[in-house]
């Protein structure tokens, strides 16, 4: 996990976040909202940064409430499949998306699911 932290420095993801919210401002966007498997401020962290990524990506929020996960995207870039896919690889499941197995039996322990129970 800190690895991964380590090759996204905070700088980056900022910029290319306000890279992608500039372009998009006379695009078409959406937003989707759906539920994910995350259990804490951890997954909130690696699941806002690594979606950051995604070229069209424009806003992306954890609710550590409820644990739903808000996207707001480029259409002509990204679409809802593409989000929860991301999201699945990562290591958590993605509305009726199920997460890549080996990706979250690598999370730390009190990412996986049922950890907090
Ligand atoms: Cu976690």
């Amino acid at each position: 996990m800190k690895n991964i932290f380590n090759l996204f420095p905070k700088a980056i993801v900022i910029t290319v976040f306000l890279m992608c919210s500039y372009q998009g401002n006379a695009q078409n966007t959406k937003t989707v909202k759906f539920h994910t498997s995350a259990q804490c401020g951890m997954c909130k962290n690696f699941i806002e940064e690594s979606l950051s990524f995604l070229p069209g990506v424009q806003f992306v929020e954890l609710n550590l409430e409820n644990m739903f996960l808000t996207v707001k995207y480029k259409t002509k870039k990204l679409d809802e499949v593409a989000v929860k896919n991301m999201v699945a690889e990562i290591g958590y499941s993605a509305g009726d998306v199920k997460a890549n197995q080996k990706a979250m039996n690598d999370l730390p322990k009190c990412c996986q699911p049922g950890a907090h129970l």
